[in-house]
């Protein structure tokens, strides 16, 4: 059902024109015609920042010569991104794209919100939670003139919540929307991945599920499937991964056993490019048709 790329990884250090420990988790999109990626680079002494990368074909990508999003020198978001800037995702709502990104310090990850227009100019919004709080997508689209967010407060990361705003910055109403599932791959934790892909059946959440073993967490991606008026309810859930790591680049890295995506691309033709970070050290590209994708969701009892 998912094929990988023959060229994976597509992404890797090397191709950083500064020297880094690794490239990972990049937000994905299309802008002009182009694919747009948001990379997560972290550099030698540790901290991550943001970096573009672009592509005509979405498997060879040019990536820039510095990064487009660096921990503030302004505050409120100075105290907070102190230790960087970490796993990115890209909503296009109108001809605005909001990049949500959890803004890193000793105070622990908090989500923040930051747009472009271009992806020259980059402006930030707001701080928009309290830590322990990361790996945030936001819908493509309002809900009763309401923002609508899925996130993961580190609650025993054992739930994706729900939120919503009037602004982007002031979020409330929260709630839990699924939960881990003792027993399956995603028994331990669980958040959202990529931002919400609109389908004919509903809202498709490509998530991250982990499970703990004796030799450490294994990171996996499921399917999840909402209502397409309400995204808080759930309609059915993948029982297996739709990607596991099997391939030695998935395995063996910084963080070894790990997929994760933060962003995915739907096609004309219904093909869905998933970018991911494997074993937090290379980027990957796998691709699978949303049909396909929709025939794994069980409906929930
Ligand atoms: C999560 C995040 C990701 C990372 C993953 C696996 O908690 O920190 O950035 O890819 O763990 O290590």
């Amino acid at each position: 059902m998912i094929e990988r790329f023959s060229g994976n990884p597509i992404i890797r250090k090397e191709h950083i024109p500064v020297p880094c420990n690794v490239v990972f988790n990049p937000a994905a999109t299309l802008y002009k015609g182009e694919y747009i990626l948001l990379l997560r680079v972290e550099g030698v002494e540790g901290k991550s920042m943001l970096w573009l990368a672009r592509s005509k074909d979405g498997t060879k990508f040019e990536i820039d010569k510095k990064p487009a999003l660096f921990p503030s020198d302004q505050e409120p978001f100075k105290t907070y991104e102190k230790r960087g800037l970490e796993d990115p995702r890209i909503t296009k709502m109108d001809d605005t794209y909001y990049i949500v990104y959890t803004a890193y310090s000793h105070y622990s990850p908090r989500l923040a919100l930051a747009k472009t227009k271009d992806f020259e100019k980059f402006e930030r919004i707001g701080l928009i939670s309290e830590p322990v709080n990361k790996n945030a997508v936001i819908f493509p689209k309002k809900f009763n003139e309401k923002f609508v967010r899925f996130d993961r407060p580190m609650a025993r990361g054992i739930a994706t919540w729900i939120s919503y705003s009037y602004d982007l910055i002031h979020w409330g109403d929260s709630k839990v929307v699924f939960e881990t599932r003792p027993g399956y791959w995603d028994a331990d934790r669980i958040c959202p991945g990529a931002p919400p892909i609109r389908t004919e059946k509903g809202w498709l959440l490509i998530y991250h599920g982990v499970k703990k073993t004796s030799a450490g967490p294994i990171y996996r991606l499921g399917v999840a499937l909402l209502d397409i008026e309400n995204p808080a309810k759930l309609i059915g859930r993948s029982e297996e991964p739709i990607l596991s790591p099997t391939e030695y680049y998935e395995r063996v890295g910084e963080v070894p056993n790990v997929v994760f995506t933060c962003g995915a691309v739907l096609e004309k033709e219904g093909e869905i490019k998933i970018y991911y970070g494997a074993a937090d050290t290379c980027i990957c590209l796998v691709t699978a048709h949303v049909d396909d994708l929709l025939s794994v969701v069980k409906m929930t009892k």
